[in-house]
Formats: C-alpha cells, structure tokens, sequence
C-alpha cells in the first residue's frame, strides 16, 4: 500500500506517532522481510576502451594521484546512485598511476583488492613488499595493512578496485589512516612472499596471525595455466565453464574474509546453463570476446569490460572466443552466515 492509499485515522496515527521516532511494521513488512532478493543494484556493462578509457586518461589531467590520494573512477551502479556501490556490499573503481607517480601509503579497515586491466611493471607495496604488476594478476591488500602504489615505467598502469566499504560503513567499523611517508620503506624484497606461501608450503612452525592470505599477489600466468590445463583434462561445469576460485592458502577460504574471488575460462562456442546466485557478482574481461544475457539485457564483452550481475539475476554467458572472466562477490560473507543459495538451470 503507497502512502496516499493509507486510511485517514491510520495516516493521522502514523502521523503522531513519528515524531516519538516509531513507525509501524505493517505499512513496510513485505519491503522488509521480502519472498526472496529484490536487489535495488541493476545490471551494468561498462565499455572500457571506448567509454571508460578516455575519461580516465582525461581525469590524468585534471588531478595527479597524490593529490587525489587514489586516483579512480567509481563503477557506480546505476540502481545505486551517489552511493559509491557497485552491488549493495561492494565497492568497485578503475585506478590509475601515470609514469613517476605515487599513490601515497595508507592503511583502513576496509579489504580491498586489485585486478589489473592495463599496463606492465607497475607496483602495490604492501606491508613493506612490492608486488610488480601485470595484466590478469590478482593483488590484496589485507584489513589494516599499509600499502601504497607507484609507477616507474613509462606507460600508464590502471586496475580494478574492489573493496567492502559499503559492508564495513553497514558495520560502522571503518577506521582508516595516511602513513607520514608517502611510499613505505621496502622490507622484504619482491617474490619473498611468493617464496614462503605461495608454493603450496609455508615456513614451518608458521601459524596465521590474521584472517587473510599471507599470499598477496596471484600472477595471471600461473592461473592462466591451471585453466588451461584444467580444460584440457576434462569437461566444464555448465554454469561456469572452468572455473577457479582464489584461495588463502593457510586456510583454504577466501583470500580475504569478506571477498571471494574467481577465474573462468569459456571455450569459444560454450554457452553457460542459465544460473543465479545470492551474491551479486563484478565480471572483469581478461581475455576473448562474447555475451552475457541478463534477464532482458545482452552485454556483448570484450577484453578490460567490467560488467555486475546483482543478486538472483539469471544470466548466462556465451563465448565468442575463448575467454577468460575474473569476478569478485561477497560469497564468504554470505556462506559463513549460511545464507548463500545458488539455482542452476533456472529458465
Ligand atoms: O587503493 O587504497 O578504489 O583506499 C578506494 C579506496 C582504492 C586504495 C579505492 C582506497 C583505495
């Protein structure tokens, strides 16, 4: 019932009884408690090389990234405006570093992670370790630590951010501070991690002391190559081809506790059984061409497209080519509180 087809004596109760700071359950029940998800996040499908691309080379020129401190566009659903989301719990943006800049250190509560879309050789240091940066590579950086970005190469470097704020802002725990230097001193040379944690070992005697991944830098090269070898050795899942998720090698959860992060390849021809989940979903092109259909809409993608499928959207993908599709969603978040549901096949 809208609030103009509400009976006089009802309106003039509700009317008093507002100023006390009470309302009543039964004028908002359904919106509340609803039969299933009814997200307010809408499909979206931004074209990189001929939408996005431009502008952020052009906001090069209006603000430098130290100035800016983070230099990124929002991906900003356009269910959601002004509320710098790209699904109800995620953040999204595009970031980018020009040759001889410093996105200055500084560490929050907030999770964030990189997907990176353009450039080579770039660097996020976290925690006093770099990590050189190549297209395809997945990078964290954890709740709390220090990191900063920096570009000494000569073409510009720009990422995909991914970040919970919305969720740590529904928490009201984000604290968050700048560093006095703007690039952290280097305390561990690049790789170290890589060499501790990331060969399916760890240092003995070694016992986690947070609850994300000691690996901070996953290289596309070696994801690219467990896909391939993965679709060479068997069938695809038919909702999601041949799909990875990325793990915290220490405890084989998320990377980090509220973002869970994915690599699929589609071989050219397939097409996906129609799919929704709960967890409303960031898709970053890696490689190859092809569409996805989203309820009424079609995204035909390409490699550096960044599209979301909110919660509970049947989709389902079709590979012009062979593809390669990175995605990110808070499905941890979702399956540690037993909530996340899944419907495969649904028409
Ligand atoms: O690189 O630390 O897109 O703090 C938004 C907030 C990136 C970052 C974003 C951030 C960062």
């Amino acid at each position: 019932m809208t609030a103009t087809q509400v009976a006089p004596e009802r309106q003039a109760f509700y009317d008093r009884i507002g100023p006390e700071s009470l309302a009543p359950l039964w004028e908002r029940l359904h919106a509340l408690v609803t039969r299933e998800p009814s997200s307010s996040a809408l499909p979206y499908h931004w074209n990189y090389d001929d939408v996005v691309r431009p502008f952020m080379m052009e906001s090069g020129g209006l603000i430098t990234a130290k100035e800016a401190e983070r230099r990124v566009l929002i991906l900003e659903n356009p269910g959601l405006k002004d509320q710098s989301r790209i699904t109800n719990s995620l953040f999204a943006g595009l970031q980018m570093i020009l040759p001889g800049e410093v996105a200055p250190a500084h560490r929050h509560t907030p999770s964030a992670l990189r997907f990176i879309v353009e450039g080579h050789g770039a660097y996020t240091a976290v925690e006093g370790e770099r990590a050189i940066m190549e297209p395809g590579d997945f990078v964290i950086t954890p709740p709390w630590t220090w990191h900063d970005h920096g570009n000494e190469t000569d073409r510009a470097m720009v990422w995909l951010d991914g970040l919970d704020v919305p969720m740590i802002k529904m928490l009201d725990a984000s604290f968050a501070e700048p560093s006095n230097d703007d690039s952290q001193s280097i305390s561990r040379p690049v790789g170290d991690s890589q060499a501790r944690f990331g060969a399916n070992m760890v240092p003995v005697d070694w016992k986690p002391v947070t609850k994300s991944s000691p690996v901070f830098s996953y290289p596309y090269a070696r994801s690219r190559e467990a896909l391939t070898t993965m679709a060479r050795n068997g069938a695809p899942d038919p909702c999601h081809g041949h799909k990875l998720r990325y793990i915290n090698p220490a405890t084989g959860g998320s990377p980090m506790p509220t973002i869970g992060a994915f690599m699929a390849l589609l071989p050219s021809g397939f097409e996906t059984a129609p799919y929704r989940s709960t967890d409303g979903t960031i898709y970053s092109v890696v490689e190859g061409t092809g569409e996805t259909i989203v309820g009424d809409r079609v995204f035909r993608w390409k490699p550096r497209d960044i599209f979301v499928v909110p919660s509970w959207h049947t989709h389902r993908h079709r590979a012009g080519s062979d593809a390669v599709l990175f995605s990110f969603s808070d499905r941890p978040v979702q399956d540690m509180l037993g909530l996340w549901r899944e419907e495969r096949g649904h028409a």
